[in-house]
């Protein structure tokens, strides 16, 4: 039986095995096979491969055109942080016959005319409805659809929704008092006008300082009579270096494109670049210094927060990486107090967005433009004339907001969004999302989140990261049709196991240190959880495609002729174990297990010669789980200092003594057993905090995970490195890079002694 996915008349399907008989079938057709909730650069291009594979699709976008962010971002400097001919298509061959990018950084008005030119080019407005806000979709289990309504008045049912929303386009509000009574203009970099905006001899606050307020300051402060900058958080930025687009890229491209979007995608952040392997206290100080000015002087964000492998995961590397950027603000900018107050202290680098900016620094050199620290002088409020702090009264023609957004979830949430037995999705999410690959969530069958938390989204190149969601479902869909299956959804168990790995990832950096829009800190309320996939663009399409081949691992498919479940979680080691395995096999290392034993330990140690001592071990306990072959036995080691992320929690859990200690609150074994069996045995920690607002993230209990983790050279390798760093028997201690724990248990075999 194959599920009603009906053919636009209008097209020409590319794909017959997509195109079926709603006939056939004796299940309700709706009104169309997919909805499309946007249509920036995520929604067109699902407008493109859904329309090529026959599906008929609705496209609904709430600005009166196309482009998403690169329609309401109009701000005066705005331009991508990517170089341009990263940040385009891959789809759209020989692009360069009738597209040229002028700069290496195009602006704001340049992108929105490349993606008209792609919409034209494809004829994918016919798609899109403007002017239209999807209000609600509720799933109707009965028949298997969902129903959609906007606030223009349309009622559609389609087989799937797909969010394409955005991460960045749901705007703060204003948050200060008495703006209404303020009669200049006011104006959000969020949803610039679009008729000109003319601040010649205008007095101007700017609020903010992140990327929209380092892109825009300079610019206004062309025109504008005065500036007064109000910085709540100083941002760290480094020169953008603008002009034509590199030669050397454009050799590259025209050499072979196809490798180079290859490149792209299996790197870290999708933009062709090896991962850095050198940790920085592994060189000279001589050297650390020249690598830092290159990074200063290359222009490129993420080339320069890969000048070191540990960069975001090793406090004094990344200290000494942060005053290598305070020292060049204070050369910069000539008065020492607006320097100082320039210069971000409380947050390690690259934790909160860097930017890249044009003469940022440099324009607070200027006679009319000042900065006002806002944490020394809070703003009271906005009076009719201008702006009051707390020991100052300002007079301004104009107030320019520049404070940013309700990131990664905001846009999503705001639609009310209703799965199985009419669950809201914003109550799933009251504490955190919660995803399984950050492109599905459980109780909400047929509904796909393009660039979802959980995913690397807003670490990464965007446009790499939405052409690889965009595919993935699409092959989804033909595995769905081709299967006669008509519903997915992600198990309980995949998504938690997800949302583990996705804490894991990021708890063992230092992006949990900073109060970010990652972390939804920006927002007054919204739960303090690390949004974003931290650990690469490549490792985590890697993730997707084991999920794929291993038949749609941890998704219940079902449709007419019955229901499928290969119900398992894709990333069972730890993040610091992945961390090792992919750096051997980065530098062409024979894998663990094939080395002898003193090697295997050597290069171990090498490894955690280079990270920082953790804190010292406590009390140590010893206790047993239960394995399908014998007890598994584990040792605790407690720790005085705790965590972070743990520190106002409480244990609850049966096994409380020293769990609170272990980074991943989770006791797991693994074993051979005489008999050449492996197994493996977790337990998860419950724990439950106290304070309001955060998610009860390990009050789920885990599923006991008999058998190996899903790469047969992780598992290997694993086994190995357990063994290794172990000694002969027993137990393992790790150092973790992050500097502020300690390890915890490793496992001893009860069969085989390892
Ligand atoms: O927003 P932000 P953005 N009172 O959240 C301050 C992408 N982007 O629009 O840090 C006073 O970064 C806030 O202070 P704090 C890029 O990914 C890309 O600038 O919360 N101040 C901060 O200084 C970027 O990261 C480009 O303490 C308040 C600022 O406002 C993301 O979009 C260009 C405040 C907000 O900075 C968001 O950037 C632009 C308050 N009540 C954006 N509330 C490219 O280059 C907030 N702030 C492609």
């Amino acid at each position: 039986m194959e599920y009603p996915i009906t053919q636009d008349a209008g097209l020409e399907a590319r794909d017959d095995r997509l195109v079926t008989d709603s006939a056939r079938t004796d299940r309700p057709t709706p009104d169309v096979d997919v909805v499309v909730v946007g249509a920036g650069i995520a929604g067109l291009y699902l407008a493109y491969r859904l329309s090529r594979a026959g599906h008929r699709l609705r496209v609904f976008e709430a600005g009166d055109d196309l482009g998403g962010t690169w329609y309401w971002n109009r701000y005066p400097g705005a331009r991508v942080d990517v170089p341009s001919i990263d940040y385009m298509y891959s789809f759209d061959p020989n692009w360069q016959r009738d597209w040229q990018w002028s700069e290496k950084y195009a602006t704001q008005p340049e992108i929105l005319r490349y993606l008209n030119h792609i919409a034209d080019k494809h004829d994918l407005r016919r798609h899109i409805t403007f002017s239209t806000r999807v209000r609600q979709a509720g799933w109707d289990d009965g028949a298997s659809l969902w129903r959609v309504r906007t606030d223009g008045g349309d009622d559609v049912s389609a087989r799937f929704v797909v969010m394409a929303t955005g991460c960045l386009s749901m705007p703060k509000q204003a948050e200060v008092d008495g703006l209404e009574s303020f009669t200049g203009e006011v104006y959000f970099t969020s949803r610039w006008p679009h008729d000109p905006v003319d601040f010649t001899g205008k007095r101007v606050a700017v609020i903010g300082t992140g990327s929209s307020g380092v892109q825009s300051i300079p610019v206004i402060a062309e025109e504008a009579r005065e500036v007064v900058v109000f910085q709540r958080t100083p941002t760290f930025s480094i020169p953008a270096r603008n002009g034509q687009v590199s030669p050397e890229r454009l050799a590259l491209f025209a050499a072979n494109e196809a490798d180079y979007r290859s490149a792209a995608r299996m790197s870290p952040g999708g933009i062709p670049m090896e991962r850095s392997i050198t940790p920085t206290f592994s060189v000279s100080e001589a050297e650390r210094q020249q690598r830092y000015e290159r990074a200063w002087g290359i222009g490129e964000l993420f080339e320069a927060i890969n000048v070191y492998a540990d960069v975001l995961s090793n406090p004094a590397a990344n200290h000494e990486f942060a005053e290598f950027f305070r020292n060049k603000i204070r050369a910069i900018v000539d008065d020492p107090q607006t320097a100082t107050d320039l210069c971000p202290t409380d947050y390690p680098v690259a934790t909160k967005r860097p930017c890249l900016d044009t003469n940022y620094y440099a324009t607070y050199n200027l006679p009319h433009v000042r900065l006002v620290n806002i944490r020394k002088h809070p703003i009271r409020q906005v009076t009719e004339t201008g702006i009051d702090t707390a020991d100052e009264s300002f007079t301004f023609d104009a107030i320019v907001f520049a404070t940013g957004f309700d990131a990664v979830t905001g846009a999503i949430t705001a639609v009310d969004i209703r799965g199985r037995n009419g669950l809201a999705l914003k109550d799933k999410w009251a504490n955190g999302p919660q995803t399984y690959l950050g492109l599905t969530t459980a109780g909400f069958p047929n509904l796909f989140l393009i660039t979802g938390p959980g995913s690397p989204s807003v670490l990464s190149n965007m446009a790499v990261s939405i052409e690889q969601h965009v595919d993935w479902v699409l092959d989804c869909l033909s595995h769905l049709c081709a299967r006669g299956f008509a519903v997915i959804e992600p198990t309980e168990t995949a998504e938690t196991g997800w949302t583990q790995h996705v804490n894991d990832c990021a708890d063992i950096t230092l992006f949990p240190a900073a109060n970010s829009w990652y972390m939804g800190a920006n927002v007054p309320g919204k739960p303090r959880v690390f949004l974003p996939y931290c650990a690469g663009v490549d490792f985590y399409r890697a993730s997707c495609d084991e999920v794929v081949a291993h038949d749609y691992l941890g998704f219940t498919l079902s449709g007419p002729g019955g229901t499928e479940c290969n119900d398992g979680v894709v990333r069972r080691l730890q993040p610091d174990v992945e961390m090792v395995l992919n750096r051997m096999a980065a530098m062409n290392l024979p894998t663990m297990e094939s080395m002898p034993v003193e090697d295997a330990r050597a290069f171990y140690n090498q490894m955690s010669a280079v990270r920082p001592p953790g804190p010292d071990v406590g009390e140590i306990v010893d206790g047993t789980l239960p394995g399908t072959s014998g007890d598994l036995a584990y040792r605790l080691y407690r720790l005085y200092r705790l965590p972070r992320a743990l520190a106002r929690s409480s244990c609850t859990s049966t096994a409380e003594v020293g769990l609170w200690a272990t980074p991943f609150r989770t006791i797991r074994c693994a074993g051979t057993f005489a008999s050449g069996a492996t197994q493996s045995s977790s337990r998860r920690i419950t724990v439950t905090r106290p304070s309001t607002g955060s998610r009860p993230r390990w009050t789920t209990p885990w599923p006991r995970c008999d058998g190996l983790p899903t790469t047969p050279r992780h598992s290997a390798a694993y086994r190995a490195c357990s063994r290794s760093v172990a000694g002969t028997r027993a137990v393992g201690s790790r150092r973790w890079s992050a500097g502020s724990r300690e390890t915890w248990a490793d496992r001893t075999s009860s069969g085989r002694p390892c």
